[in-house]
């Protein structure tokens, strides 16, 4: 692999990639749940079908609900990862932009303190809320690359922490990583 977009921070390493989260060898994936840990569409039901759905939906179920902003964790059952760290992330018009924000980098921060409590050193994300949900992801980007590194300044853990891009949220991803690059 060449040339990925990343930013170090210290001992730990944001990284972007383009394509289907399902497939990450990470110790953690993040699915962009909804409050009632159902199976839903998007990336939520790639993940429910590759991990066995009946059985990530009786460990969802033991764990819900799972208020926006917040975060739980269960295994990962078929995937090549241990865990599933769920995370709901805000339905964009439901909010005023800004609780949106607040809401969407709370989601990132639950995901990344359980993933740190489970002793997870790698962990992939989606773009949480910014397909079926409807927030901008021109919005979310900058906000979400910015939490990151907030994040991995204050705990360098987990030590690699991987976004995985479906399509054209990919290029806009990069260019906010780059953006913060060059200012941080
Ligand atoms: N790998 C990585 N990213 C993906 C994949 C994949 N396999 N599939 C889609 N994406 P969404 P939300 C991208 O709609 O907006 C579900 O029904 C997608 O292109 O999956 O948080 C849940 O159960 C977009 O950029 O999540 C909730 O009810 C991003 O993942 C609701 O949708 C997130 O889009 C959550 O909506």
């Amino acid at each position: 692999m060449t040339d990925l977009p990343a930013l170090q921070i210290g001992q730990a390493r944001i990284e972007l990639c383009e394509g289907d989260i399902v497939t990450q060898s990470v110790d953690a994936i993040v699915n962009a749940a909804n409050e009632q840990l159902r199976q839903g569409g998007g990336v939520c039901g790639a993940i429910f079908r590759a991990a066995g759905a009946a059985d990530l939906q009786r460990a969802c179920d033991a764990v819900a609900p799972c208020p926006t902003g917040e975060a739980r964790i269960t295994p990962g059952f078929a995937l090549p990862a241990r865990y599933v760290i769920h995370a709901v992330g805000p339905i964009f018009d439901s909010y005023s932009p800004t609780e949106a924000d607040r809401l969407l980098v709370s989601a990132y921060r639950a995901s990344l303190a359980l993933a740190r409590q489970y002793g997870v050193r790698s962990i992939a994300f989606p773009s949480i809320a910014t397909g079926i949900y409807g927030f901008p992801v021109e919005r979310a980007a900058p906000l979400v690359i910015r939490t990151l590194v907030d994040e991995l300044r204050v705990h360098q853990s987990p030590a690699l922490v991987r976004m995985v891009l479906w399509r054209d949220t990919f290029p806009v991803y990069r260019a906010a990583l780059a953006q913060i690059a060059a200012t941080s």
